[in-house]
């Protein structure tokens, strides 16, 4: 659909303030906000970071185009979330120490709320010690994710849900991973208790282990 296509050409050339615009159009003339999400803009991610990979583009290309789906995300949110905010429990959310990357986290946390929960956002380069802090703070937690794009972030996440199961409120909680680089095999190598591949699936993933 043109819209969609609009949208993705806007964030994959980091166009922040024409983006808004354009998924407002396309929602208009009927676009699905999720194919807004999936096919306009995480597909624009995926080129970007196709292109950085190439040596087409750099970091500071990679942030304006992050710069711009965060912009078009926020018009999409009230289109995508629905549900009523912290009946399904708490969650506790992340990304590792040392990864700055935050889009899919926020998607994550945004599916979570959307699917009743209230979320616990850290932010991003989480040091380990700060998922317990929070744990210890809010201690009707259910369940515990936490994000990581790069590989070399990814023992920081081994580390992470080691620290979560040698926790002695490990019985309490239910451990979550994801991120591009994460696989089934890695969450059941480091001791997860789930894997999902996106967003919504973590959302629909949650709602069994938390229930
Ligand atoms: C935008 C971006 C950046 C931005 C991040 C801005 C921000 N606020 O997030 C900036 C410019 C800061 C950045 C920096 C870097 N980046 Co970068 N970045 C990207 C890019 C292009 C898009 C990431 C993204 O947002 N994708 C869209 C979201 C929606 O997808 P997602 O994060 O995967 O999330 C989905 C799922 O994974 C899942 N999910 C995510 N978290 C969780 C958690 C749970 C619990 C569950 C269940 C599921 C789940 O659900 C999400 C939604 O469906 C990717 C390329 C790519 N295709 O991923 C590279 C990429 C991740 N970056 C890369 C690199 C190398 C870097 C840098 C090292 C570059 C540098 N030389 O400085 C730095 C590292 C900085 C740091 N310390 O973290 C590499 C990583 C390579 C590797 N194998 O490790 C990639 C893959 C690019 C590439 N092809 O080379 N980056």
């Amino acid at each position: 659909m043109a819209g969609i296509q609009e949208v993705y050409d806007l964030v994959v050339k980091g166009k922040a303030k024409k983006v808004g615009a354009a998924v407002t159009e396309a929602l208009e003339a009927g676009c699905d906000p999720t194919e807004i999400l999936n096919k306009g803009m995480i597909a624009a991610m995926d080129e970007v970071g196709a292109k950085f990979k190439n040596g087409e583009i750099f970091v500071p290309e990679m942030l304006v185009a992050a710069k711009a789906m965060k912009n078009g995300v926020e018009l999409l949110k009230p289109h995508l979330a629905s549900g009523v905010a912290g009946a399904a429990g708490k969650v506790i959310i992340g990304t590792v120490a040392g990864d700055l990357h935050d889009i899919g986290k926020n998607l994550v946390a945004m599916m979570l709320e959307s699917s009743g929960f209230e979320v616990i956002d850290l932010g991003v380069d989480v040091p380990k010690e700060k998922f317990v802090e929070a744990y210890e703070a809010n201690p009707d937690t259910k369940l515990i994710c936490c994000s990581a794009l790069l590989t070399t972030t990814m023992n920081a996440m081994k580390e992470t849900v080691e620290l979560l199961n040698a926790s002695s409120f490990r019985g309490n909680i239910k451990v979550m991973v994801g991120g591009a680089p994460i696989s089934q095999a890695f969450a059941d190598e480091i001791g997860a208790d789930a894997y999902t591949e996106d967003a919504a699936s973590c959302a629909q993933k949650a709602k069994e282990l938390a229930a």
